[in-house]
Formats: C-alpha cells, structure tokens, sequence
C-alpha cells in the first residue's frame, strides 16, 4: 500500500483532517490497518476490511456502529467529542449514511484515533492484566441491554467446536503429505481433548451457560489502554457477536498469561503465568461477579484451557489447509503459532494442578 492510496481512501470520508503520512499497523491476522496521522489533532485509524474472510463487510460495520453507539450511550453529559476518546467512533463516508466505502472488491472504514493511547502485544506486569480484565467486564456489562438480535453473525458458528473440528477434520483430507508429516505430533492431542474441548459448547447448547453479547477476539492487543496503563476500551469489534462469557474469558487469558508472543517460536519462551491469570481474573469478577451465575463462574479454567486449544486448532487447521485464512510471513508460520498454543496449554495444564 502506497501513501497515495491511503490518502485517497481517507479522503473519501467526512473530517476537515489534512493528510499527514501513515504507519501500517501489523498486529491483526486478517484486516489492513493504518494509522493516518494529520496535520491536525485529530488522527484516524484506517482499515481494508478483508471481505474474503468477512462476506459481508456492511452488516459487520453496522454492527460495530451500532455496538459503539450503545456503549456511548453509557456515559452521561458527554460531548461527542469526549466519546470520541472513550469509544471507538466511526465516520461517515462523505454525503453519505455509509461508514464504509467500498471500491472494486475492497472495503474501508475509518476510526478516530484514541489520544495518548497505547496497546501491547504481552503483559508484563499484574496492574496490566487486573486492568484488562476490568475492561472486558465492563464490555460485557455495558453490551449485556443491547437487543443482540440487532447484530449480524458476522462469521456463523465462529467459536463452535464441532465446527472448528469438521473444518480440521477436511483439512486432514486434503493436506499436503509434507504439512500432515509435520502436524502429525499434534494430530493425537486434538483426538485426546476432543471430548473436553466440547464440554462447554455442550452447556452451552443445553441452555445452562446463558448465550451474551460478546466480544469475540480479547485478545490483549485489542484492549486500549492510556499511557499509566489504565484501560480506556475494548477495540477491534470485528466479530461482537452472542456467545458465552467463556469465549472471552478464555481468548483473554490465552494472550495475557502467555510469557511470550502467539508468533513466539522459541517455545521455551512461552509459558502460563498462573499470577496473572488470577490478576486478570480479580479484575473481571470485580466489574461482573454480581451478574454471573454459579455455572459461568465454575468454567472460568475449563474457558482458558478450551480458548487456547481452539486457536491452536484453527492454526493448525489453517496450516493444513496452505494457509489460506491468516496472513503469514513465512512458510511454516501457522504450524508454529499452532505449536506456540500447544505449549501454552501444556504450561497450563502444569500450573493448574
Ligand atoms: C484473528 O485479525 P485479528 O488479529 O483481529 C482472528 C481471531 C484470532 C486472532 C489470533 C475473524 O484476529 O479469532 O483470535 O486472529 N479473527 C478472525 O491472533 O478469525
Ligand atoms: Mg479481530
């Protein structure tokens, strides 16, 4: 992507802001995303929305409209300009109701750049994790009166695991004799957790764990934090959508209380720090403890344990496949984000017991 392109897409939409230059933001697997600083105050995040993987682009950006402006509505005596640095805020596409704008294939959108804030791909420190954790909590409840029926299933059955398990199962079929040689070392694993790996998606068909707006991808570089590392909100709504609090919970911790990277690939890096998975545990239960029943609060452990392995699935699955879903830099970069999560579960399941 060229400078030129970008300022021509960020043009397209409703600001006084002057075109200053760009900073591509690399810590997403599926979309573009562009920081566009101006020559004013006011920065903006830009974004190719891939609608490869997303099939529609416009019920999805709806969606994130409609999430952002029920959290707005959250805080009282606010000017929009306020909201603008608490919330995520989209703009329109000049004379236009759109907050998007698509050309050919391609679909952008534009978000108001948070000030002074900061993201991180590990955690280093509790303060950070208990923050997160109050972050996500406070996600849940602000979303837990919006009529989720409003919202379109954005991927159908995303964190489903008999899906997530078929969609492995046809990439077995299929791979390469070399990628199934070298995903053979997992390949009983799967088959050894496949019952556990259900137990929560059973619950939750059975109607015993209540279905909930939820975020969907918690991981830690989708928390907004200020520059003292105080959380300021959840980004990326790509994928809210109703699911269980599990989801949440557990795709959380999988990126929180992993010592290194998800692309680590020097394994013996990444271990489970069992002191944040409690920090960020105390952070979440602060903010929804009164709302949550015995149940949900039973499977907090069982949600990490499932949220690891189900990315070390679809990782797996991907590599399988000839990486057609994630974006990858190099030949076998899904087997090791695969083998990374593996390790992490097998850190987990130590520290645990
Ligand atoms: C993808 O694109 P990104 O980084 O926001 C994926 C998530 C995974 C995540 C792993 C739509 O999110 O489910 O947890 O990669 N999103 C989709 O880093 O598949
Ligand atoms: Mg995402």
């Amino acid at each position: 992507m060229d400078a030129k392109t970008l300022k021509f897409f960020f043009n397209q939409f409703e600001h006084q802001s002057i075109y200053k230059g760009y900073t591509e933001l690399n810590s997403g697997h599926i979309n573009d995303t562009f920081f566009i600083e101006t020559e004013g105050k006011t920065n903006y995040i830009l974004q190719r929305i891939n609608h490869k993987i997303f099939k529609d682009v416009a019920g999805l950006v709806n969606n994130k409209v409609l999430v952002s402006n029920h959290l707005k509505s959250k805080f009282s005596n606010k000017s929009d300009k306020d909201l603008d640095q608490k919330v995520l805020s989209f703009v329109k596409v000049k004379n236009s109701d759109l907050h998007y704008f698509k050309k050919g294939q391609d679909f952008w959108n534009l978000m108001i750049f948070i000030n002074n804030s900061v993201t991180h791909e590990t955690v280093k420190d509790k303060g950070i994790a208990f923050e997160a954790g109050k972050l996500l909590g406070n996600f849940l409840n602000n979303t837990s009166d919006f009529e989720s029926n409003q919202l379109i299933d954005v991927i159908p059955n995303f964190h489903d695991m008999s899906f997530r398990y078929s969609q492995y199962e046809n990439a077995l079929k299929n791979a390469s004799n070399v990628r199934l040689q070298n995903a053979e070392k997992y390949t009983k694993l799967v088959a050894d957790l496949k019952e556990e790996m259900h137990i929560l998606q059973h619950l939750k068909e059975a109607g015993e764990i209540p279905t909930r707006v939820t975020h969907n991808d918690t991981k830690i570089s989708n928390s907004l934090f200020d520059k003292n590392n105080k959380g300021i909100c959840m980004i990326d709504t790509d994928t809210v959508m109703p699911g269980i609090i599990h989801y949440d919970f557990g795709d959380a911790i999988r990126t929180i209380c992993n010592t290194a990277t998800e692309d680590e690939k020097n394994l013996e890096k990444v271990t489970f720090n069992l002191e944040f998975y409690e920090a960020y545990k105390k952070g979440f239960l602060e903010e929804t403890k009164a709302s949550l029943s015995e149940i949900e609060l039973k499977y907090l452990p069982l949600a990490a344990k499932t949220m690891i392995f189900i990315m070390a699935l679809r990782f797996l699955t991907d590599y399988l496949n000839n990486d057609v879903y994630y974006k990858t830099i190099y030949q076998d970069h899904n087997l090791d984000r695969a083998k990374n999560q593996f390790k992490l579960i097998e850190s987990f399941y130590k520290k645990m017991l």
